[in-house]
């Protein structure tokens, strides 16, 4: 957990007291609720002061020593730290750490590797993937023939010959592999063959595998792909905006898709946000938890797949190799939505999402998506993923049953039990 926070915010309490009051109201909220969000985490204070500093007040469009702005010198150093410890770290060639987000990390990819007009292919958003991959309405989708793919339907694994099939048949300049919605571990070099047999450039969206990645947890795609896109505030759990890990011999494309490709003026308390969050995760502590994370996601799953038979919720895909896992809703009586709100009324917080060959009527949904990254931020070992399972899967089993007033008080315990920034007085 963060150490001691040593300020209360009493500048901003006395200037904007509305504001101050809300922020109170949030801190209080995420105090009492257990997130499973599974793109949610708890940054550390360390990066909450980095992101708040006074570097906020500097323009730096460009890059370090290539600034359209006087007065960058020790911007450029905060930068090339973020820059060179994302290196390090993900064991890349080049790293640009300005994205904003992860979506517009996304539309930087694009724009380096494909031209408008050119066949994209992504993992399609219902079936686990990601719409600014392929999809018009996102930034750059409108600019290219958006091309998406899907999991089998047997397994609910990504279906590589329907892959290989689609990319023979439009040739996409850019093939991108990762997703938001999809429990199983990526085999990124098959994703790597299709390219190389369609002349296709390969981007990885690591967005929510990047924590379990730079923790040796998952197979690293930073060899295999052309580019690695990625948010900090995942699984990473810490500065909120995104990233961009190339080959060496793409940092210049990468750079200019970036800015002025697509962002104006970086966030320039962000580089150093980031850069604390990498020195970070270099940590045998982060290591640890991530391995909580994923030992969590898994105990969860076993729970709930034990208790199919009397919760008719079956695991997308049959259970989970990250940090997050779905459940199918619709045997059990249940739109993604109703059964959010069962787990919001015992403060849990998760996602209602569309799920591979989704049986509910849009825009209705079937898939309940619950990650345990933030949980295990918080603290939590297997007992206490196993005293929320239990919890979870009682909820489901016995609905309206006089047992619900109890299981709330038992996830209030545990939110209890796990503070959030303690030392942290509003
Ligand atoms: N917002 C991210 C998620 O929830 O998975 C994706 O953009």
């Amino acid at each position: 957990m963060p150490a001691s926070y040593t300020r209360r915010m009493d500048e901003l309490e006395r200037v904007d007291p509305s504001l101050f009051q809300l922020i109170r109201a949030e801190l209080a909220r995420e105090r009492g609720v257990l997130d499973m969000v599974a793109s949610e985490n708890i940054a550390p204070i360390a990066v909450l002061e980095a992101q708040g500093s006074i570097l906020t007040n500097k323009y730096a469009d460009g890059y370090p020593e290539a600034r359209l702005y006087d007065g960058c010198e020790v911007i450029d150093e905060i930068e090339l730290l973020a820059i060179d410890r994302a290196k390090e770290l993900f064991g890349a060639g080049h790293a640009n750490v300005q994205p904003y987000s992860g979506t517009s990390a996304n539309a930087a990819a694009l724009r380096a590797f494909a031209q408008p007009g050119d066949a994209i292919l992504g993992f399609a958003f219902d079936q686990g993937g990601h719409p600014s991959q392929y999809d018009s309405a996102t930034p750059a989708g409108h600019l290219y023939e958006g091309h998406s793919y899907g999991v089998d339907r047997a397994t609910g694994l990504l279906d590589f010959e329907q892959i290989r099939e689609i990319a023979l048949r439009v040739r996409p300049r850019v093939i991108f592999a990762g997703g938001s919605c999809y429990p199983r571990a990526i085999p990124f070099v098959r994703f790597r063959e299709i390219c190389d047999e369609v002349g296709a450039y390969l981007v990885a969206d690591i967005a929510h595998l990047a924590g379990l990645i730079a923790a040796g947890r998952h197979e690293s795609p930073v060899e295999l792909a052309d580019a690695c896109t990625l948010t900090v505030h995942k699984t990473l759990g810490g500065a909120r905006g995104g990233m961009i890990l190339s080959r060496a011999m793409h940092a210049e494309v990468i750079d200019a898709a970036v800015f002025p490709g697509s962002q104006g003026g970086p966030i320039t308390a962000s580089f150093a946000a980031k850069a604390v969050t990498l020195h970070l995760c270099a940590t045998p502590e982060f290591k640890e938890r991530i391995d909580r994370t994923l030992t969590g996601a898994r105990i969860l799953a076993h729970h709930f797949a034990a208790a199919e038979r009397d919760t008719r919720l079956h695991l997308v895909a049959g259970g989970t190799d990250t940090h997050l896992f779905a459940l199918d809703t619709f045997d059990a009586g249940l739109t993604g939505q109703h059964a959010l709100s069962w787990c919001h009324f015992l403060g849990v917080m998760g996602n209602a999402m569309t799920i591979p060959f989704d049986r509910a009527t849009p825009p209705d949904c079937s898939g309940l998506r619950l990650g345990t990254a933030a949980l295990a931020t918080r603290g939590f070992r297997d007992a206490d993923f196993a005293e929320l399972a239990d919890v979870l899967v009682t909820r489901f089993i016995d609905p309206s049953g006089p047992t619900l007033l109890a299981l709330r008080e038992r996830t209030r315990e545990l939110a209890r039990r796990f503070p959030i920034y303690p030392d942290l007085v509003l």
